[in-house]
């Protein structure tokens, strides 16, 4: 059947048919949804791990254990699941293993732009690159087959751009691979040196039968053109953008196999046409690969290694073709992302500006606390940093009862619970604000350890922050749990834990406004003879909330009657 496909949806189909038994995994945007469509299959095992290290530990073990195996992250989970990566390097798999990995060049929703191409080299794992839905169904499937074949993972790369893009798929039945025999081999599994030794051989060996196979397999293709003036090496989204540049007129060595690379096909390519570019998003891996074979390609002298490249973009640099940008008529008011009406992180953050505390910062919705009016986060770094980070620069300063740790729930489920036992171990004087909506929101509302549901729906064992927090060392009698919807209240308890003296954690507990369990309460609106103008209304930073004529309105199709606003008006116009 063909039908239109989300290029994450295409990899979810494409581990249906491959008769893949288990994904576990964390989210992150681009990948996210792989893991939510993969769920809708009965036959699929799918859970959400509390971090992508457990979550590919998690496959890990189903693969060697001989069932078919999958777990997807974005770029930077990679980095958290780095040490099972470079192992499974070491061990092989049994039944197939593949990581989805989502690249986000131009960070539309990430902290930084990072090359997962770099992983698969260091790791000495074979990476595959899809152009679009139709190769990420194919190539998962395919992956499999060559997981099991060279008995090692396989990564799977994508970009935002092929992640959240439609194209057309056909899709087939499911294939069941039954589970494979399980058979002891500590020489195999067991990674200590004496055994690591025997396998680095192994991996150096599987590495250079993968560039055989590279060599010749029908997923790096050459396409020839018109003439042969030029040759442009491509592999995921820049096959698209210059396919749109250059159409037929350039012959293209399009590389589905992203590492290892195949270098006598790279030759070849490079002797059949006049001049060659490389056409990568980030960094110049293929290019230098191709100078360190000895090969004359251009490729960063043209194209930028920061953001994302467009058919515009290559026509302008490597045809100098400056094309017109498509203009609407209407002017587009710049919209940057701002806390949802009713979003409960609106609350802790006027009560964090009104101490004017100095705020070390984490990853999750709550990071736009950062964002004006509110403005209040002095670092963020990545997730879970905020608690150990906090725990370094009180350990420096000494400051520790004008200084706290802001955290999601999700996120510290992930790897803030590390960071407050540090805290403790080390006595350690910190107070931590866990931000907890009951739900993973950054993400789009995935379940997570502490929300009492698994990723299919099913009622879970509810974690609890506060027994955790307790078990973590952290006294009972200074584990605090205030709404943030009462400011007055949630000021007081941290005023209180600021002024103690040791380790303390303070629960910021309401859920997420948008959950479909979330009664939405009757907009608010203003009575404009009340209105002082004064503006302390606007301090929350609320999207609901404007000024017309000098006086205060409420949009009543965005406001949810959180009463936030109305509780900073000091004349009671707000009702
Ligand atoms: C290592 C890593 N994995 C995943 C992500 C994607 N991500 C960003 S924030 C976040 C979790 C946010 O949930 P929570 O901590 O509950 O805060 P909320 O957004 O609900 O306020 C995730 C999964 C990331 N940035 N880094």
């Amino acid at each position: 059947m063909k039908e239109l496909m989300l290029g994450n949806k295409a990899v979810a189909r494409g581990l249906y048919e491959a008769g893949v038994r288990l994904v576990s995994s964390y989210p992150g945007t681009p990948s996210t949804e792989i893991t939510e469509y993969a769920a809708e299959y009965d036959e699929i095992y799918a859970e959400w791990a509390p971090n992508e290290k457990v979550a590919l530990e998690v496959a890990l073990g189903a693969a060697v254990g001989g069932g078919r195996a999958f777990c997807a992250m974005k770029h930077v989970g990679l980095n958290v699941a780095a040490d099972p990566l470079f192992i499974s390097a070491y061990t092989g798999v049994n039944a197939g293993l593949v990581i989805g990995v989502a690249d986000d060049p131009g960070m539309h929703s990430s902290q930084n732009e990072q090359d997962s191409r770099h992983y698969a080299i260091a790791a000495k794992l074979p990476m595959l690159e899809p152009s679009d839905s139709s190769e990420c169904l194919e190539f998962v499937k395919i992956a499999y087959d060559l997981s099991e074949e060279f008995d090692t993972t396989f990564i799977l790369r994508t970009s935002t751009r092929i992640a959240h893009s439609q194209s057309i798929v056909t899709t087939n039945p499911r294939i069941e691979h039954p589970i494979r025999d399980y058979k002891k081999d500590p020489s195999k599994y067991v990674m200590m040196p004496s055994n690591a030794r025997g396998r680095h051989v192994v991996v150096e060996e599987r590495l250079k039968a993968l560039t055989d196979y590279a060599e010749k397999s029908p997923l790096n293709r050459i396409e020839r053109g018109r003439d042969n003036k030029l040759g442009v090496i491509v592999a995921g989204t820049t096959y698209n953008y210059a396919k749109e540049c250059f159409g037929d007129s350039v012959s293209y060595l399009k590389l589905g196999i992203v590492n290892p690379l195949p270098p006598k096909l790279l030759a070849d390519f490079a002797a059949s046409v006049e001049r060659v570019i490389v056409i990568e998003e980030l960094d110049d891996i293929i290019e230098s690969y191709c100078k360190k074979i000895g090969l004359k390609v251009e490729g960063k002298n043209l194209l930028p290694n920061i953001g994302e490249f467009s058919a515009e973009l290559i026509a302008e640099r490597v045809l100098g073709k400056k094309t017109e940008a498509i203009s609407l008529d209407d002017e587009i008011p710049v919209r940057p992302p701002v806390l949802c009406p009713g979003c409960p992180h609106r609350g802790t953050f006027s009560v964090l500006k009104k101490l004017r505390l100095i705020v070390s910062g984490d990853i999750g919705c709550y990071t736009l606390g950062a964002a004006p009016p509110l403005s209040t986060m002095d670092t963020t770094f990545c997730m879970g940093a905020s608690v150990s980070a906090l725990h370094g620069f009180n350990k420096i300063r000494n400051e520790a009862n004008k200084t706290v740790a802001v955290i999601g729930d999700s996120t510290f489920m992930h790897s803030g619970i590390t960071g407050l036992l540090n805290i403790t171990y080390n006595k350690g004087n910190a107070t931590v604000v866990i931000v907890d909506n009951s739900i993973t929101g950054m993400t789009g509302h995935q379940q997570n350890p502490s929300t009492g549901y698994t990723l299919k729906g099913e009622p879970a064992p509810l974690i609890s922050t506060e027994k955790i927090c307790a078990a973590a060392g952290v006294d009972p009698a200074h584990i605090r749990v205030a709404d943030p919807y009462d400011m007055d209240a949630l000021e007081q308890v941290l005023r209180e834990e600021l002024a103690f003296d040791g380790p303390s954690v303070v629960i910021a507990r309401r859920p997420c406004a948008l959950l479909k369990y979330v009664k939405r309460e009757p907009a608010l609106t203003v009575d404009p003879e009340k209105c002082k103008s004064c503006r302390a209304c606007m301090s929350i930073g609320c999207p609901s909330i404007s000024f017309i004529d000098n006086k205060a309105v409420i949009d009543p199709s965005l406001c949810v009657g959180c009463r936030m606003c109305a509780s900073k008006c000091r004349f009671d116009a707000i009702n």
